[in-house]
């Protein structure tokens, strides 16, 4: 095999790789420089950290450093090139109007199955094909606490938009993000310039107000962060304004001018089953999770994202999402869970949702 080298970079088993990629249905790929530590975005890290922006997700502060490299014992010593990569799960709005009703008041990256499984395994055969060109390689997706988005940007794979998300020339923000991090020196591409104007509709339409400036996120006022993440309470101040979103939040992304071919009605097809709506959504109404058991909770949350809420978080979204929509026929599902539930954040919510329908009955 002939292999053209420029500037000591490998281009013929990048684009071996690349078609790999492509074949395997990622939509994007690029190659960053994975021996040069993130400075810029590091410090922005940092900040995020001093400001306590991280909530009850400690986790995003474990083992810092690990954050701002990839070539050391954390991710893969001696690793010269990262190979950042893209894949699409967002169909057409046609299509999506189709959902179950539960479905749709999931963010769309959970509406289907798991997607860290499938993304594992075509990660797993890129960096199968790295190491038959005589490099380690180790494929990420999730597995190590690495800053995905700053990586993909200084790979050209795309751009952060001002809602803070990875947003592909093209393609739009609906992507999934995975790594195959290599000690083969790979040629690098280049950033692109960041294009959303005088554009604001993200920051507008956030209901909850969470972005205290354009490309800063606080989640702690993220319904994404308040419906996955957050075990307690959330602020009564955010109650009314989380809406009817059950499990992630899609707001900033729907109006995103980059996303409008992708949900319109001229929006390529999707191939993958995973991303479709799980059947399980349409045999289990809004109300069911308020009285959902551990035994219920383990069969909903096999192979599925909305697992990681939790039993009685999803039960607490529930509460909040159907006080919000004000249908007074869910009072006596949530006056059962406002006296029974085994949770007491939900009974409190439960509660609190009782108090909304009362007050838009008046
Ligand atoms: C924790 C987490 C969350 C938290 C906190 C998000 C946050 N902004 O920090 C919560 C629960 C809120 C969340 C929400 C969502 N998440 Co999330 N999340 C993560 C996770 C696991 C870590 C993120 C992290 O480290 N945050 C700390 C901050 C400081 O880092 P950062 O947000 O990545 O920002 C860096 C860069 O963007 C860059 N940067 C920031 N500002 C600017 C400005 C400019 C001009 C430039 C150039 C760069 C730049 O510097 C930052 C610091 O290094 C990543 C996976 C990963 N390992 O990266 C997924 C990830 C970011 N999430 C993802 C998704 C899909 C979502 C949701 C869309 C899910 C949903 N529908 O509900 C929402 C989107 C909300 C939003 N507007 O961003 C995808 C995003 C894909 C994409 N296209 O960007 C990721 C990459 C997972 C994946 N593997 O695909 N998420
Ligand atoms: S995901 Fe929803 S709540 Fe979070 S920043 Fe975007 S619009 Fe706001
Ligand atoms: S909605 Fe506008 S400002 Fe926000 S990310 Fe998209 S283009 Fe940028």
């Amino acid at each position: 095999m002939v292999c053209r080298v420029v500037g000591g970079a490998d281009t013929t088993v990048k684009a071996r790789l690349v078609a790999e990629a492509k074949r395997l249905g990622f939509d994007a790929v690029g190659v960053a420089r994975a021996d040069l530590p993130l400075d810029v975005d590091f410090a922005r890290y940092e900040a995020f950290l001093r400001e306590g922006m991280q909530g009850e997700m400690a986790w995003l502060g474990d083992v810092p450093e690990a954050r701002r490299r990839l070539d050391d014992a954390h991710v893969l010593p001696g690793a010269k090139s990262v190979l950042c990569l893209a894949r699409r799960y967002v169909r057409p709005a046609e299509e999506e109007a189709e959902d179950p009703a539960t479905a749709r008041v999931i963010a769309r990256y959970a509406r289907g199955r798991d997607y860290h499984n499938g993304m594992r395994k075509k990660l797993r055969k890129l960096a199968s094909l790295a190491r038959a060109f005589g490099g380690d390689a180790r494929p990420l997706c999730d597995e190590e606490p690495v800053l995905e988005r700053a990586w993909a940007s200084r790979a050209g794979l795309g751009f952060v938009g001002k809602n803070g998300l990875l947003i592909v020339p093209g393609t739009g923000s609906f992507v999934l993000l995975g790594e195959v991090v290599t000690t083969l020196e790979l040629e690098p591409d280049s950033p692109i310039p960041e294009r959303c104007g005088s554009c604001t509709r993200c920051l507008d339409v956030c209901p909850t107000s969470a972005f205290p400036a354009p490309f800063v996120l606080d989640p702690r006022r993220c319904i994404a962060y308040l419906t996955i993440e957050h075990r307690s309470a959330v602020d009564e101040e955010l109650r009314a304004e989380m809406g009817e979103h059950l499990f992630g939040c899609d707001d900033c992304q729907t109006v995103c001018p980059f996303n409008a071919r992708a949900l319109g009605p001229n929006g390529p097809a999707l191939e993958d089953p995973r991303f479709f709506p799980d059947p399980r959504w349409a045999a289990t109404p809004l109300e069911a999770l308020l009285t959902l058991d551990e035994e219920g909770f383990v069969r909903l949350r096999e192979g599925s994202p909305v697992g990681r809420a939790t039993r009685a978080g999803l039960a607490r979204n529930a509460a909040l999402l159907l006080g919000n929509r004000g249908d007074a026929s869910a009072e006596p599902p949530l006056c059962h869970a406002a006296a029974h539930h085994d949770d007491p954040v939900v009974r409190e919510a439960a509660a609190w949702a009782l108090a909304r329908l009362a007050s838009k009955d008046r």
